[in-house]
């Protein structure tokens, strides 16, 4: 499988915008970054999990919810279709690039699937706070592979990456599980006062993938009718990343690295590959690219905003 999807190449300029729009407000929308050919890897791969989920599995719905949603983490290793649509999509250039980092390395994946029916929202949260890492050169990827109407997408407030770590916090219960009460300042009430905020979201198409920064707040509704939401995320980290072990169980779990890495440590590890490196300095951020010269097509969502995990289980 080859990285181009398209044969429109795109301006160098396109991609500075980009680029500045995740610094910006630590999330964009890149719409077609994916071949359809690499949407039905992707989609087997999705499938063959939900088959057989890993023992780190959760199901983040109550009991009675009409539907079900069932995330899993890690498993790049043991499932060959996430294994190749990791390494072989442009996934990793793009992370480098919008993260202005010199290389991408792997953090973790993880799939998250809302069933037809499924009411349970994902509250809103940072990601960073549930990991094991410092740093803030660092890129999720969220990427739907059925269509996602406006309603049921993720939703990001705009620029909150810049503001402080807030208090992780079980989804389910509300239980401070992972950093002590009251040593992070709590969320605000986002769902109560949408109009505060400047809330960026998407309707996206597979194909589609919007990209998120670790510490920008976001959060989804359930979906309605038969949809069905099919996800996979991919978590990238940059040059200044480095481990932090935590007292506690991080979401994901990555059991006895503490006694590989130690804290402070670059993330210098067979669970975190590198996945690109900038081919000079030249490249990273500056005129001839490969990402420019890569032909793949990059058209920036329009911000429709206006329109605007325990394992240490967050459930
Ligand atoms: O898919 C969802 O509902 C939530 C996604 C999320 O929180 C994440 O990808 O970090």
């Amino acid at each position: 499988m080859t990285a181009a999807a398209s044969s429109i190449p795109q301006s160098f300029s396109l991609l500075q915008t980009l680029v500045a729009d995740f610094q910006r407000d630590g999330a964009v929308c890149i719409r077609g970054l994916f071949t359809p050919a690499q949407m039905e890897l992707l989609r087997g791969g999705i499938d063959a999990n939900l088959a057989h989920p890993s023992p780190r599995a959760k199901v983040a719905s109550r009991s009675d919810d009409p539907g079900l949603f069932i995330e899993d983490f890690c498993n790049w290793q043991e499932n060959e279709a996430y294994r190749r649509f990791i390494f072989e999509t442009p996934l990793a250039m793009v992370a480098g690039r919008l993260m202005r980092s010199r290389h991408a390395r792997l953090h973790h994946d993880h799939m998250l699937t809302k069933e037809s029916g499924t009411r349970q929202r994902t509250p809103w949260h940072q990601d960073q706070p549930y990991y094991n890492i410092e740093g803030r050169q660092n890129c999720s990827f969220w990427i739907p592979v059925d269509p996602v109407p406006r309603e049921s997408t993720l939703e990001f407030v705009a620029g909150s990456h810049l503001g402080p770590w807030l208090m992780p916090r079980s989804f389910m219960d509300s239980q401070a599980k992972w950093f002590p009460e009251g040593s992070l300042a709590d969320l605000p009430d986002v769902e109560a006062h949408r109009e505060r905020h400047r809330i960026l979201g998407w309707a996206l198409q597979p194909g589609d993938a919007v990209c998120f920064h670790m510490l920008t707040l976001h959060a989804a509704a359930g979906v309605s009718g038969a949809q069905r939401r099919r996800v996979f995320s991919v978590r990238f980290i940059g040059d200044d990343v480095t481990h932090a072990p935590r007292h506690w169980v991080t979401s994901p779990d990555f059991p006895g690295l503490q006694d590989e890495l130690p804290a402070g440590a670059a993330m210098d590890h067979p669970l975190f590959p590198v996945l690109w490196q900038a081919e000079s300095a030249s490249q990273n951020g500056t005129a001839g690219s490969r990402f420019a010269a890569s032909r793949i097509t990059l058209r920036i969502g329009k911000n429709r905003g206006a329109e605007p995990h325990a394992n240490g289980s967050r459930r």
